[in-house]
């Protein structure tokens, strides 16, 4: 039988059945509601979910935000339409009349992505660059979700003193400076109102301040690097989201690490799974769970 898998981003929301070897069925895309009220999140989930009626055992759910107790709290609000806390679990669980269960969006494709690499390693961070900057953190062949469920909102590490407020409210977060919202919020002149998709699409076209706003934001991602290095000695970094895995954006963050010296050197890699990892780590971990129920 499959589980329903669910990713809810800033951006947009995906869902699609996944089956025991991890193949992805009916793959169905929105854009996430840009408001506040819980009653449009719900609205877009009811949509989303009515696909897939009678055809899962389980719901899976990657989500951004702090997940802790089924309850969604936005540590950046910004990304989620000012949308702070969402009962997560109990909306699904209404909606499905299915066991559901939960993880941070990056923590979910952290697990995806080491499932795959966990011969080769043991610790391995994977870092989404995307409508935020999210992370997740595996030691030792375990996922670190930490008492609370905030292990790995390594966007919100410091990456300029002097840089833009962050959401979180925190000044010069990496998130403010490497995000997709960031790199749209810096844009000037010819650029303003364009998202970040558009901006990458101008620094291919050779637009000079276009280039500066990718460089910047790849340039905080290779230091946020170099700190995960020193931190916790990791052994492999993976890049995704829809920034992490745009063309050219893996070349320039290795660069940038290359001119740092040799200790803080780790291999990156873009993410197996691509726009997938979230919803294939959060099955695989319901997968876990619902078989030691
Ligand atoms: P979510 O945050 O909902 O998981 P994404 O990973 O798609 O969604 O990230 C959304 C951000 O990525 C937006 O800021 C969007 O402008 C940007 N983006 C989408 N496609 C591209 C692309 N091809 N190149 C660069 N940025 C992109
Ligand atoms: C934010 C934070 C993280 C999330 C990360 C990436 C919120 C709502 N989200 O730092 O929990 O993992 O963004 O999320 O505070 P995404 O929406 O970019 O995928
Ligand atoms: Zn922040």
């Amino acid at each position: 039988m499959n589980i329903l898998a669910i990713d809810i981003g800033g951006t947009k929301l995906a869902a699609a059945l996944i089956n025991a070897d991890q193949q992805i069925s009916q793959r169905q895309e929105i854009s996430t509601p840009a408001s506040s009220s819980p009653q449009a999140l719900t609205t877009a989930l009811t949509q989303l979910v009515s696909h897939y009626q009678g055809q899962a055992h389980c719901v899976a759910v990657a989500s951004t935000g702090i997940i802790d107790n089924g309850i969604l709290t936005a540590l950046n609000p910004d990304n989620l339409g000012g949308l702070n806390q969402f009962p997560l679990q109990n909306t699904l669980e209404n909606l499905t009349k299915l066991p559901c269960y939960l993880l941070n969006d990056a923590q979910a494709a952290a697990w995806a992505e080491y499932s795959q690499l966990a011969e080769q390693f043991r610790h391995i961070v994977f870092i989404t660059v995307s409508t935020g900057v999210g992370g997740g953190i595996v030691i030792n062949g375990k996922l670190l979700t930490g008492p609370h469920a905030f292990a790995g909102h390594i966007g919100h590490s410091l990456a300029d003193p002097n840089g833009p407020r962050c959401g979180c409210g925190r000044t010069g977060c990496v998130e403010a400076i490497a995000s997709g919202r960031a790199i749209a919020a810096a844009a000037q002149l010819e650029l303003q109102g364009k998202n970040a998709r558009q901006i990458f699409a101008e620094a291919q076209n050779g637009n000079p301040q276009a280039q500066r706003l990718v460089e910047n934001s790849a340039q905080s991602i290779c230091q946020l690097i170099a700190n995960l290095k020193a931190l916790l000695d990791t052994e492999c970094i993976v890049l995704g989201g829809s920034v992490g895995l745009a063309s050219g954006y893996l070349q320039q963050v290795k660069q940038q690490l290359s001119l740092l010296p040799t200790p803080f050197h780790v291999p990156i890699v873009a993410a197996h799974y691509q726009h997938d990892a979230g919803l294939i780590g959060a099955a695989l971990f319901a997968a876990q769970a619902h078989s030691v129920q």
